[in-house]
């Protein structure tokens, strides 16, 4: 009787053994398939770390796609995506550079996630849909906003790259009218940001006293000139690819400004 309870308590403990040993497994599993592993920043890094962002369905995820599998077939057709719900890394090459490639989702709720990485970044494309943004550009310009204005991306002068994608649609604004419509509209949102931060009073400016926080010079209208980060606008289309969607000056600029 006594031997019969010594072997079900070793039974019992082998059982428990054998559980842990097999959630163990599938946990590890898990963790590879939603690549937690990747979630880190590029500070734990030694490549340079580039963020795209923008708002939802402009195409991030698919130029993701592009520049980390540049030498592979995957690059003769639009990758087929969907709206993503986590952060997509990547270690990539590029020119002579090996990259740490960010795909922050769109969705105002990683604006978190997108506020991490772009404290991290030395480069930063901003995807735009030139569709969206020729029927109404406030959307997009909020986000770039958002963008422009993030921790320390002034201060360290952080180059941003505005692709205007989506160029195979004959719906698609060029990017100078997309230039011009963010650069006008813009100066609106400046505008009712500082009044609200107005109206909240004097806390709320101390809150917000930080350089970066008012895009340009008070008393003149907004313009991308006036701001410390280099920043440039192209065209692309995902749907084109290399060769005409100009995939190529994207991974040019990259290079140009991780040097
Ligand atoms: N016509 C056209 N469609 C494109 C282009 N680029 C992307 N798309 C399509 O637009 C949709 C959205 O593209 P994604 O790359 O998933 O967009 P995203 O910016 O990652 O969107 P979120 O993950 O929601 O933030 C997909 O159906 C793409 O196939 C393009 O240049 N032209
Ligand atoms: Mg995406």
């Amino acid at each position: 009787m006594a031997d019969g309870g010594v072997l079900a308590v070793l039974a019992g403990v082998v059982a428990l053994a054998l559980a842990g040993l097999a959630g163990w497994f599938l946990l590890q599993r898990q963790s590879a398939a939603i690549g937690l592993t990747n979630l880190g920043t590029a500070a734990a890094r030694k490549s340079k770390s580039v963020v795209l962002t923008g708002p939802m369905g402009a195409g991030k995820t698919a130029l993701w796609c592009y520049l980390r599998f540049s030498d592979t077939s995957a690059t003769q057709a639009v990758p087929r995506t969907q709206t993503s719900m986590a952060v997509n890394t990547s270690e990539a090459r590029i020119g002579e550079a090996n990259v740490y490639l960010v795909d922050v989702p769109g969705h105002q709720k990683y604006r978190f996630d997108r506020d991490a990485q772009l404290a991290a970044a030395s480069a930063v494309v901003f995807v735009v849909d030139s569709v969206q943004a020729a029927r109404d550009v406030r959307l997009t310009a909020e986000a770039l906003y958002d963008v422009l204005a993030s921790d320390g991306l002034q201060e360290r002068e952080c180059p941003v790259l505005v692709l205007c994608n989506k160029q195979d649609s004959a719906l698609a604004a060029s990017n100078e009218r997309v230039r011009a419509a963010l650069e006008s509209e813009i100066n609106t949102l400046r505008a009712s940001r500082q009044q609200a931060l107005d109206s909240l009073g004097a806390a709320a400016h101390d809150d917000a006293d930080k350089a970066s926080d008012f895009l340009g010079f008070e008393g003149k209208a907004f313009s991308f000139e006036d701001l410390a980060t280099p920043i440039q606008f192209n065209e692309s289309s995902m749907a084109l690819g290399r060769g005409a969607g100009g995939l190529e000056m994207v991974e040019q600029w990259i290079a140009g400004a991780l040097q």
